[in-house]
Protein backbone atom coordinates (compact mmCIF):
# COMPACT_ATOMS: atom_id res chain seq x y z
CA UNK A 1 0.00 0.00 0.00
CA UNK A 2 1.48 3.68 -0.91
CA UNK A 3 2.38 5.53 2.26
CA UNK A 4 0.73 8.90 3.18
CA UNK A 5 3.73 10.55 2.41
CA UNK A 6 3.74 9.75 -0.90
CA UNK A 7 -0.03 10.14 -1.44
CA UNK A 8 0.74 13.61 0.17
CA UNK A 9 2.67 14.43 -2.42
CA UNK A 10 -0.09 14.31 -5.27
CA UNK A 11 -2.33 16.36 -3.27
CA UNK A 12 -2.91 18.34 -6.12
CA UNK A 13 -5.87 19.09 -8.46
CA UNK A 14 -7.22 21.56 -11.58
CA UNK A 15 -10.33 22.71 -12.16
CA UNK A 16 -11.52 25.14 -15.27
CA UNK A 17 -15.21 26.74 -14.54
CA UNK A 18 -17.06 28.79 -17.30
CA UNK A 19 -20.60 30.26 -17.34
CA UNK A 20 -22.14 33.40 -18.77
CA UNK A 21 -20.66 35.42 -16.00
CA UNK A 22 -17.29 33.91 -14.90
CA UNK A 23 -14.39 32.27 -16.38
CA UNK A 24 -12.05 30.86 -13.86
CA UNK A 25 -9.31 28.46 -13.71
CA UNK A 26 -7.97 27.04 -10.59
CA UNK A 27 -4.93 25.08 -9.45
CA UNK A 28 -4.22 23.85 -5.85
CA UNK A 29 -1.31 22.46 -4.44
CA UNK A 30 -2.13 20.93 -0.77
CA UNK A 31 1.41 20.41 0.48
CA UNK A 32 2.95 23.30 -1.04
CA UNK A 33 4.88 26.50 0.43
CA UNK A 34 1.93 28.92 0.06
CA UNK A 35 2.76 29.99 -3.40
CA UNK A 36 0.29 31.91 -4.75
CA UNK A 37 -0.67 33.29 -8.18
CA UNK A 38 -3.55 35.21 -8.21
CA UNK A 39 -5.53 37.51 -10.62
CA UNK A 40 -9.43 37.83 -10.40
CA UNK A 41 -9.83 41.92 -11.34
CA UNK A 42 -10.54 42.44 -7.63
CA UNK A 43 -7.95 44.03 -5.55
CA UNK A 44 -8.86 43.56 -2.42
CA UNK A 45 -9.95 39.96 -3.15
CA UNK A 46 -6.48 39.20 -4.65
CA UNK A 47 -4.79 40.40 -1.60
CA UNK A 48 -7.43 38.14 0.80
CA UNK A 49 -6.48 35.03 -1.24
CA UNK A 50 -2.96 35.44 -1.23
CA UNK A 51 -3.59 35.66 2.59
CA UNK A 52 -5.32 32.15 2.34
CA UNK A 53 -2.62 30.46 0.08
CA UNK A 54 0.58 32.08 2.35
CA UNK A 55 -1.12 30.64 5.88
CA UNK A 56 -2.64 27.57 4.77
CA UNK A 57 0.62 26.72 2.80
CA UNK A 58 -1.76 25.55 -0.09
CA UNK A 59 0.12 26.76 -3.80
CA UNK A 60 -2.81 28.18 -5.65
CA UNK A 61 -2.77 29.92 -9.09
CA UNK A 62 -6.23 31.48 -9.90
CA UNK A 63 -7.27 33.14 -12.58
CA UNK A 64 -10.60 34.65 -13.24
CA UNK A 65 -12.34 36.58 -15.63
CA UNK A 66 -15.64 37.90 -14.60
CA UNK A 67 -18.38 40.29 -15.42
CA UNK A 68 -17.10 42.72 -13.05
CA UNK A 69 -19.10 45.26 -14.80
CA UNK A 70 -22.07 44.16 -13.40
CA UNK A 71 -20.18 44.31 -9.67
CA UNK A 72 -18.21 41.94 -8.17
CA UNK A 73 -20.44 38.98 -6.91
CA UNK A 74 -20.30 36.40 -9.52
CA UNK A 75 -16.41 36.61 -9.70
CA UNK A 76 -15.95 36.32 -5.53
CA UNK A 77 -18.87 33.84 -5.45
CA UNK A 78 -17.66 31.64 -8.28
CA UNK A 79 -13.88 31.82 -7.22
CA UNK A 80 -15.09 30.35 -4.27
CA UNK A 81 -16.73 27.75 -5.75
CA UNK A 82 -14.03 26.60 -7.97
CA UNK A 83 -11.29 26.59 -5.23
CA UNK A 84 -13.98 24.59 -3.15
CA UNK A 85 -14.23 22.10 -5.86
CA UNK A 86 -10.34 21.78 -6.30
CA UNK A 87 -9.77 21.06 -2.63
CA UNK A 88 -12.37 18.55 -2.83
CA UNK A 89 -10.67 16.99 -5.68
CA UNK A 90 -7.40 17.35 -4.21
CA UNK A 91 -7.97 15.67 -0.78
CA UNK A 92 -9.59 12.62 -2.48
CA UNK A 93 -11.07 9.97 0.09
CA UNK A 94 -9.46 12.43 2.48
CA UNK A 95 -7.09 9.66 4.40
CA UNK A 96 -4.88 10.27 6.87
CA UNK A 97 -5.94 13.99 7.63
CA UNK A 98 -6.03 15.68 10.92
CA UNK A 99 -9.62 16.26 10.08
CA UNK A 100 -10.77 18.72 13.04
CA UNK A 101 -8.73 22.25 14.16
CA UNK A 102 -9.48 25.73 15.55
CA UNK A 103 -8.12 28.44 16.20
CA UNK A 104 -8.33 32.45 18.02
CA UNK A 105 -6.35 34.79 14.90
CA UNK A 106 -4.94 38.29 16.52
CA UNK A 107 -4.60 40.86 13.83
CA UNK A 108 -4.39 44.25 16.16
CA UNK A 109 -7.58 45.40 17.93
CA UNK A 110 -9.10 42.36 15.65
CA UNK A 111 -10.38 38.96 17.14
CA UNK A 112 -11.21 36.06 14.70
CA UNK A 113 -11.84 32.40 15.79
CA UNK A 114 -12.47 29.72 12.89
CA UNK A 115 -13.26 25.75 13.74
CA UNK A 116 -13.23 23.89 10.93
CA UNK A 117 -13.86 19.93 10.20
CA UNK A 118 -13.19 18.52 7.04
CA UNK A 119 -15.93 16.60 7.47
CA UNK A 120 -16.93 16.07 3.45
CA UNK A 121 -20.58 17.85 5.04
CA UNK A 122 -20.40 21.20 3.95
CA UNK A 123 -21.97 23.95 6.34
CA UNK A 124 -20.82 27.25 7.08
CA UNK A 125 -21.80 29.21 10.31
CA UNK A 126 -21.07 32.80 10.00
CA UNK A 127 -21.19 34.76 12.94
CA UNK A 128 -19.21 38.08 11.57
CA UNK A 129 -20.58 41.36 11.35
CA UNK A 130 -19.10 44.00 9.58
CA UNK A 131 -19.77 47.92 10.32
CA UNK A 132 -19.18 49.41 6.99
CA UNK A 133 -20.94 47.75 3.27
CA UNK A 134 -17.78 48.52 1.59
CA UNK A 135 -14.09 47.96 1.84
CA UNK A 136 -12.84 50.45 -0.46
CA UNK A 137 -14.72 49.32 -3.52
CA UNK A 138 -15.50 45.69 -2.25
CA UNK A 139 -18.27 45.00 -0.95
CA UNK A 140 -18.06 43.54 2.74
CA UNK A 141 -20.63 41.04 2.22
CA UNK A 142 -18.89 39.18 -0.40
CA UNK A 143 -16.37 37.67 2.33
CA UNK A 144 -19.82 35.51 3.82
CA UNK A 145 -20.25 34.55 -0.17
CA UNK A 146 -16.99 33.45 -0.46
CA UNK A 147 -16.75 31.01 2.29
CA UNK A 148 -20.66 29.94 1.34
CA UNK A 149 -19.67 28.89 -1.91
CA UNK A 150 -15.76 27.53 -0.78
CA UNK A 151 -17.64 25.54 2.28
CA UNK A 152 -20.41 24.23 0.16
CA UNK A 153 -18.00 23.22 -2.29
CA UNK A 154 -14.70 21.78 -0.33
CA UNK A 155 -16.99 19.90 1.29
CA UNK A 156 -16.30 21.20 4.88
CA UNK A 157 -17.91 22.45 7.99
CA UNK A 158 -16.72 25.98 8.54
CA UNK A 159 -17.59 28.02 11.65
CA UNK A 160 -16.20 31.50 11.32
CA UNK A 161 -16.88 34.08 14.24
CA UNK A 162 -15.43 37.53 14.91
CA UNK A 163 -14.75 38.69 18.60
CA UNK A 164 -14.24 41.83 18.08
CA UNK A 165 -12.75 44.37 15.62
CA UNK A 166 -12.86 48.25 14.62
CA UNK A 167 -11.60 48.19 11.33
CA UNK A 168 -12.89 46.30 8.40
CA UNK A 169 -9.84 45.74 6.64
CA UNK A 170 -8.69 43.70 9.61
CA UNK A 171 -11.40 42.22 10.34
CA UNK A 172 -12.24 40.76 6.72
CA UNK A 173 -8.34 39.51 6.81
CA UNK A 174 -8.28 37.96 10.19
CA UNK A 175 -11.39 35.96 8.60
CA UNK A 176 -9.04 34.64 5.51
CA UNK A 177 -5.93 34.19 7.78
CA UNK A 178 -7.89 32.20 10.60
CA UNK A 179 -9.24 29.92 7.64
CA UNK A 180 -5.81 29.45 6.41
CA UNK A 181 -4.52 28.08 9.04
CA UNK A 182 -7.49 25.83 10.06
CA UNK A 183 -7.21 24.44 6.82
CA UNK A 184 -3.63 23.72 7.32
CA UNK A 185 -3.98 22.11 10.63
CA UNK A 186 -6.78 20.26 9.39
CA UNK A 187 -5.22 18.82 6.47
CA UNK A 188 -2.30 17.88 8.19
CA UNK A 189 -1.04 14.29 7.87
CA UNK A 190 -1.67 12.49 11.14
CA UNK A 191 1.07 10.60 12.14
CA UNK A 192 -0.33 8.18 14.01
CA UNK A 193 -3.18 6.90 11.24
CA UNK A 194 -1.57 7.66 8.19
CA UNK A 195 -4.16 5.70 5.59
CA UNK A 196 -7.57 5.66 8.29
CA UNK A 197 -10.17 7.82 7.10
CA UNK A 198 -10.40 9.17 10.43
CA UNK A 199 -14.57 8.95 10.76
CA UNK A 200 -16.63 5.48 12.73
CA UNK A 201 -18.14 5.82 9.59
CA UNK A 202 -15.37 4.95 7.36
CA UNK A 203 -15.95 7.86 4.56
CA UNK A 204 -15.85 11.44 4.80
CA UNK A 205 -17.00 11.95 1.24
CA UNK A 206 -20.34 13.61 1.31
MN1 LIG B 1 -4.30 43.69 4.55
Amino acid sequence: MQGNKDKAMTRSAEVSRKTRETEISVSVHVDGKGKADISTGVGFFDHMLDQLSRHSLIDMTIKAKGDLHIDDHHTVEDTGIAIGQALSKALGERRGIMRYASIELAMDETLTRAAIDVSGRPFLVWNVAFSSPKIGTFDTELVREFFQALAQNAGITLHVTNHYGANNHHIAETCFKAVARVLRAALEPDPRQPDAVPSTKGSLKG
